[in-house]
């Protein structure tokens, strides 16, 4: 089953949106099966933003993701990795739909509350980066019929 990892990230905690932004993958029909608080540490913010370490935002990104805790998350079912990814919206909050995360709730790209991984080995590097085999749930929701035809 097709698995992504989201974040919200320290200004998703700090604005009190925790609640909001998890009852959106929750009431879509997608299936938790990690859930952590933390503090990120430099050398994990680092690692999770590898690919934008040449891009001149890359310490300001650092520096915003280990600034405050974070939830970090493991979402699961077909086609949850592009779904969370219009759930979410657009990088930008301000040009984001409304509708979507971002563009409900975010005027500014250094605050965009979540993060989503955008394809499918983005999303298997990323689960393994922040989550260990044993800290994974995998799990038989009772909707499920309700959900799945
Ligand atoms: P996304 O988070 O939508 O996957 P991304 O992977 O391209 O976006 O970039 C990672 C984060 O870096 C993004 O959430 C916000 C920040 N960012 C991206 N482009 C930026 C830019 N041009 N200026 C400042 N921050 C930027
Ligand atoms: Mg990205």
């Amino acid at each position: 089953m097709e698995r992504t990892f989201l974040a919200i990230k320290p200004d998703g905690v700090q604005r009190g949106l925790v609640g909001e932004i998890i009852r959106r993958f929750e009431t879509k029909g997608f299936t938790l099966v990690g859930l952590k608080f933390l503090q990120v540490s430099k050398e994990l913010a680092e690692q999770h933003y590898d690919v934008h370490r040449e891009r001149p935002f890359f310490p300001s990104l650092v520096e915003f993701i280990t600034s405050g805790p974070v939830v970090a998350m493991v979402w699961e079912g077909d086609g949850v990795i592009a779904s969370a990814r219009k759930i979410i919206g657009a990088t930008n909050p301000l040009t984001a739909e409304p509708g979507t995360i971002r563009g409900d709730f975010g005027i500014n790209i250094g605050r965009n509350l979540i993060h989503g991984s955008d394809a499918p080995e983005t999303a298997q590097k990323e689960v393994s980066l922040w989550f260990t085999d044993a800290e994974l749930v995998s799990w038989q929701p009772h909707l499920t019929p309700w959900l799945h035809e």
